[in-house]
C-alpha cells in the first residue's frame, strides 16, 4: 500500500448469495474507487453469526463471496482482500469500543429492529452490538471512506458517535469515516415487495436476483416481479415497483431515468420487464464466467485468503497497539 492515498474499507456479510443489491449498492461502487484509495475489503463472517449459520454453508459462502468479489472485478495486487475472522483484532477492538457505545444508542438501530422482529427466537447480545463490531472494522485501519449501500448510513454515524467520542478522551486515535453512497442503486427494493430492500438473507429467492442466478432464471424473475396499476413506465413513488425497476435498468446500463422514460414510452409493462432481466443479464454474465474460472483454481485463492489476512492484521496491529496503550492494558512482558 502506497502511504499517500486514503484509506477506503467495506465489506459484505457471507450470509447467501450476493444480491443484485449488493452489486450496485457497493460492489460496483467498490470496483470504480478501487484504485484512487487504498482500499481494504473484507468478507465479515463474524458478522454473519448474528443470524444462525449452518457451518459448511458459511464456510462455503464466505469463500464464494471473495471470488465474487474478484470476479467484479476487485484487484487482489493492489487491494487487500481478506476474512474477519482471520484477523482477531475485530474480535478485540470491538469489545474494548463496547465499552464506549451506549445501549440507548445501540436501541435506536433500524437493522437491529428489523432484524429482532425477523430472527425473534434468537435476539442475541451479537445482534445487539452488531454495530460495535462493524465501527471496530472501520477504525481499526484507520479508515477515512466507507462505500456502503444506503441501508448503512445509520451504522456510520454511529461508528462516528463513537470514535468522537474515544478521540475526546485519549486524543486523535481514530480516523473519522465517511460514508460513500452511490447514486444509482443505493437501495434496490425486492422484487415481489418493492417497498422493502433486496436482502441477501430474504427466504423467498423470488425477491431477490443472486448475481450467480441461472439467465434464464433471471428473466423469469424479472418476469414475475410485481409492477403497480396502471401502465405508465414512469420514475414516481406512488409506483414503488415500476421506480425500482427503472432504477436497476439504469444502474446496470448507465442510462439517465429521463432516457430510459422516453425509451420505454410506447412499451407494455411486460415487455419493460424483459428488457430489464436482458440488460441485467448482459451485465453480470461476465462476472459468472470469471467466478466459474476462480472456482477451478484453488491454489490461487487460497494464497490470497493468506496474504489478505497477513496484510490486513499487520495495519489493525498497528491500531491496537495504540489502543491497548491509550486505555492503560499493562504492557505485555516479552
Ligand atoms: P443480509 O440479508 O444478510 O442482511 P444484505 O443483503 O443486506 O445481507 P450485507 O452483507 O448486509 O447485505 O450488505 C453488503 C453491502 O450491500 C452493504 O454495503 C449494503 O448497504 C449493501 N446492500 C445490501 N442490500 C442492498 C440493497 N437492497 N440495495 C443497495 N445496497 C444494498
Ligand atoms: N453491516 C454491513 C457489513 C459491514 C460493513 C463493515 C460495511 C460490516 N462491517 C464495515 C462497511 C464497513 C452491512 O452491509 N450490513
Amino acid at each position: 500500500m502506497t502511504d499517500e492515498k486514503k484509506v477506503l474499507f467495506s465489506g459484505m456479510q457471507p450470509s447467501g448469495y450476493v444480491t443484485l443489491g449488493n452489486y450496485l449498492g457497493a460492489l460496483n461502487n467498490w470496483t470504480t474507487l478501487q484504485y484512487d484509495y487504498n482500499s481494504i475489503f473484507c468478507i465479515v463472517d463474524m458478522h454473519a453469526l448474528t443470524v444462525r449459520q449452518d457451518p459448511a454453508k458459511l464456510r462455503k459462502a464466505a469463500r464464494d463471496v471473495l471470488m465474487q468479489y474478484l470476479a467484479v472485478g476487485l484487484d487482489p495486487e493492489k487491494n487487500i482482500i481478506y476474512f474477519q475472522s482471520h484477523v482477531p483484532q475485530h474480535a478485540e477492538l470491538s469489545w474494548i469500543l463496547n465499552c464506549y457505545t451506549y445501549m440507548g444508542e445501540l436501541n435506536r438501530m433500524t437493522q437491529f429492529k428489523e432484524k429482532s422482529q425477523k430472527h425473534a427466537d434468537n435476539i442475541n447480545a451479537g445482534l445487539f452490538t452488531y454495530p460495535v463490531l462493524m465501527a471496530a472494522d472501520i477504525l481499526l485501519y484507520q479508515t477515512e471512506l466507507v462505500p456502503v449501500g444506503e441501508d448503512q448510513i445509520q451504522h456510520l454515524e454511529i461508528t462516528r458517535d463513537i470514535a468522537t467520542r474515544f478521540n475526546g478522551i485519549y486524543g486523535d486515535v481514530f480516523t473519522m469515516p465517511e460514508a460513500y453512497i452511490g447514486k444509482t442503486g443505493a437501495r434496490v427494493m425486492a422484487l415481489q415487495d418493492p417497498t422493502k430492500k433486496m436482502s441477501k438473507s430474504d427466504e423467498n429467492a423470488n425477491n431477490t436476483i443472486a448475481i450467480l442466478d441461472d439467465p434464464k432464471q433471471i428473466i423469469n424473475k424479472f418476469k414475475r416481479a410485481v409492477t403497480d396499476s396502471g401502465n405508465e413506465i414512469i420514475y414516481s413513488d406512488d409506483k414503488p415497483g415500476i421506480k425500482n425497476l427503472l432504477s436497476i435498468y439504469c444502474a446496470v446500463t448507465g442510462k439517465t431515468i429521463k432516457e430510459a422514460e422516453k425509451e420505454f414510452e410506447n412499451s407494455g409493462y411486460g415487455d419493460f420487464k424483459i428488457a430489464v432481466g436482458e440488460a441485467v443479464v448482459a451485465k453480470i454474465e461476465p462476472i459468472q464466467k470469471k467466478f466459474e474460472e476462480y472456482q477451478k483454481n484453488k491454489d490461487y485463492i487460497d494464497e490470497i485468503i493468506k496474504t489478505g489476512a497477513e496484510k490486513a492484521e499487520r495495519i489493525a496491529e498497528k491500531t491496537m497497539r495504540k489502543v491497548r496503550r491509550k486505555i492503560g492494558y499493562p504492557d505485555k512482558i516479552r
